[in-house]
């Protein structure tokens, strides 16, 4: 059976898993679940995602979601590919910055995210948007200078890479100016330059 990931193209929770399993370099069946008309919350995908979200994998019965977590269960299974470092000092960063990516990082650009592609324009919640975008350069000036003289969030391209991008990508249509980051733009056109981003 191989390995499945369970995704929607354009979520960006989705592309972080998706990026990590490109940079395996092994195969994939990639299984669209369209988030639009509601399968997420079929019962037959609820079996193997008791939440109804996206992504999860299915490596030949091995179920995992969360896309962090699955970014750590690749990078575990394959060595190879060298998506987290081997010192524990070192990974202790990557871990850090896996967990950056997924709270301080999604957790406001995730809530503006459901505002800007699930409600209307006038039903919006403007008290969304407007904490992300006042939030977000504190945020965005961390992960700046800590990319400061690196090319990838750890030195080396790493999970914490995947983990942290692909929603940054939308904050400018967010409405989050990304002009004062320097090393932010330069490193996301990097990630744009990896054969992983397009996938
Ligand atoms: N923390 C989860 C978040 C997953 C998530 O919220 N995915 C969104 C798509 S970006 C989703 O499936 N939403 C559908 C829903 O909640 O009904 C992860 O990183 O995997």
């Amino acid at each position: 059976m191989g390995m499945i990931l369970y995704e929607m193209a354009m979520s960006p929770n989705a592309k972080r898993a998706r990026l990590g399993l490109a940079e395996t370099g092994a195969p994939f069946e990639r299984h669209e679940v369209n988030l639009i008309v509601g399968e997420q919350k079929s019962a037959a995908y609820k079996a193997i995602h008791p939440l109804g979200r996206v992504p999860t994998l299915d490596d030949d019965g091995v179920v995992v979601w969360e896309s962090g977590a699955i970014l750590l269960y690749l990078a575990d299974k394959f060595p190879a590919a060298r998506l987290i470092p081997g010192t524990l000092a070192e990974r202790g960063q990557v871990y850090q910055w896996l967990t950056f990516g997924e709270t301080s990082i999604h957790g406001y650009l995730g809530p503006m995210g459901f505002q800007m592609f699930r409600r209307a324009p006038e039903k919006r919640d403007q008290q969304v948007l407007e904490r992300g975008r006042q939030r977000m350069p504190d945020v965005l000036g961390v992960l700046d200078r800590q990319l400061d003289g690196k090319d990838y969030v750890v030195g080396a391209f790493s999970i914490a890479d995947c983990a942290c991008a692909p929603w940054l990508e939308l904050a400018p249509g967010f409405g989050i100016d990304l002009e004062p980051f320097a090393n932010v733009r330069a490193w996301m056109s990097r990630m744009r330059a990896r054969p992983s981003w397009e996938v």
